[in-house]
């Protein structure tokens, strides 16, 4: 397994002065109760931006229960003082992933840490130019050793997939397939490839990476719950962070599949910006999302989430089964 560590620059320098600046938003305190939404059939895809995305096809989706927001850190500590658990993030990195002999790693690549983005001085389309390996990064210091410590009310940030399975587990839920998340984000709308309006998610506005104009109240991540929610109640289903899903990432939708789909197998997974890793569907985009490099705050967008490597722009929200009173 190749690691997307090795594509990554290392650095301890903290978050960039931007970053740390945040412009006011009004946010209203919301519920966590989970949202019950009935089984039907919706048109699961699109074909006006990303070949990814396609062929859309109407698709039959199961009732289930989901969150009306992203996992909370408040809700991760509670999940961690109650078991103990260690994220990946904060345990040292296995050499064995780089696949090169070990004193070619670096080593601050082998110390605990996660991907934080960082603001290039100038403009690129190069990611490598932005995301940065941060040693001691992780869900209780999303920035780095130098930021500042998680916000309550922000969404949970550099979790890799064991870590969201092991928090579902905990809650009695699961992650959802990426027919479920799609079908209860999209709630009824047609697919569009319009930017959301500054009301409607928590975006990117300026030129990505280098300006941010912030004209929907936030740089970076925002609390759960700043932004209008959509027609099924859920927030932040489009933007803020992206949403981790139980499915495995291949390009494209099987036209086949239609039925409470649950994408490919392990063995038919392939993510081409990931080769040599198995990737999970992750969907919705993320603050960084601008249209002039990612136009992915849409409930179609979809790409795949290194399952090891967490990041500070990467969450996950559940769905359950059963209703919240037969799960305790
Ligand atoms: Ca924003
Ligand atoms: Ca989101």
């Amino acid at each position: 397994m190749l690691c997307a560590f090795a594509l990554l620059a290392a650095c301890d320098n903290g978050p960039s002065p931007a970053a740390t600046a945040q412009a006011v938003r009004e946010c209203p305190a919301i519920r966590s109760d989970p949202v019950r939404i009935a089984a039907g059939t919706f048109t699961m895809g699109s074909d006006q931006v990303y070949r990814e995305e396609g062929p859309p096809r109407l698709t039959r989706v199961g009732g289930f229960w989901i969150d009306p927001h992203e996992v909370t850190n408040a809700q991760f500590a509670a999940f961690v003082a109650a078991t103990g658990h260690v994220t990946t993030a904060e345990k040292p990195v296995d050499p064995a992933l780089f696949r090169v002999p070990r004193d070619q790693i670096p080593p601050e690549l082998l110390q605990p840490g996660s991907a934080v983005f960082v603001a290039p001085d100038r403009p690129s389309t190069r990611f490598t130019d932005w995301w940065r390996y941060v040693p001691g990064a992780n869900w209780q210091r999303p920035e780095g050793p130098g930021g500042p410590e998680a916000e309550p009310n922000q969404p949970v940030v550099h979790l890799s997939h064991d870590d969201m399975t092991a928090y579902a587990r905990w809650r009695g839920g699961r992650l959802p397939s990426e027919a479920e998340w799609e079908y209860a984000a999209s709630a009824g709308q047609p697919a569009s490839a319009a930017q959301p309006g500054a009301d409607a998610a928590n975006s990117w506005q300026g030129v990505f990476p280098v300006n941010n104009e912030q004209s929907d109240g936030f740089y970076g991540i925002a609390p759960v719950g700043c932004y209008t929610p959509n027609a099924n109640g859920l927030y932040d289903m489009t933007g803020n962070v992206w949403e981790v899903t139980a499915d495995y990432y291949r390009p494209g939708h099987d036209t086949a599949d239609r039925d409470t789909p649950r994408g490919p197998s392990e063995a038919d997974a392939y993510d081409p910006l990931n080769p040599g890793l198995v990737t999970r569907v992750m969907k919705g985009g993320s603050y960084l999302c601008a249209p002039n490099y990612c136009q992915r705050y849409r409930p179609q967008s979809r790409q795949g989430r290194d399952p090891g490597l967490g990041a500070n722009n990467v969450g996950f929200r559940l769905v359950y089964d059963r209703p919240s009173s037969q799960r305790d």
